[in-house]
């Protein structure tokens, strides 16, 4: 298999509900709750409840349904949060996967990041 899924990492013990979590917001087929260290007034991670270690994993072995109920997921913590362009004044929206973009955690996840002026994508 290409992609080796790890059931002991952090987000998988906190999707067993044995780690507990800020939970902002949740659906069928994600989990949405804060960042332990936030780089932002507003960060927000959001996982899907399936074993998918990476973005290219995800998009590649989910299903319709999963990948739509994981995006409608990420635009309600952005409305949740106060800052989608409904209202709001925007947000950061990334992934990082595998070494080169320093994936911390092997289960795929997106972070949302808003509340302040985001500065270059580089450093
Ligand atoms: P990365 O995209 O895998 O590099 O980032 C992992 C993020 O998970 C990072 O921002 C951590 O602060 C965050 N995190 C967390 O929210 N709770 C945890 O128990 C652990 C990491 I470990």
């Amino acid at each position: 298999m290409a992609f080796d899924y790890d059931d002991n990492n952090i987000f998988a013990r906190i999707l067993r509900g044995e780690i507990p979590n800020d939970t902002v917001a949740e659906n069928l087929h994600a989990l949405a709750f804060r960042d332990i260290a936030p780089k932002a007034p507003s960060h927000v991670l959001v996982i899907p409840k399936g074993r998918y270690v990476s973005f290219d994993d995800f998009a590649a072995n989910a299903s319709a349904e999963e990948i739509a109920g994981f995006m409608r997921l990420c635009a309600e913590v952005a409305r949740k949060e106060g800052v989608s362009l409904e209202g709001g004044n925007g947000f950061r929206a990334i992934t990082n996967a595998g070494p080169d973009g320093v994936q911390e955690v092997p289960h795929f996840h997106l972070h949302i990041m808003g509340g302040r002026m985001m500065g270059p994508m580089l450093s």
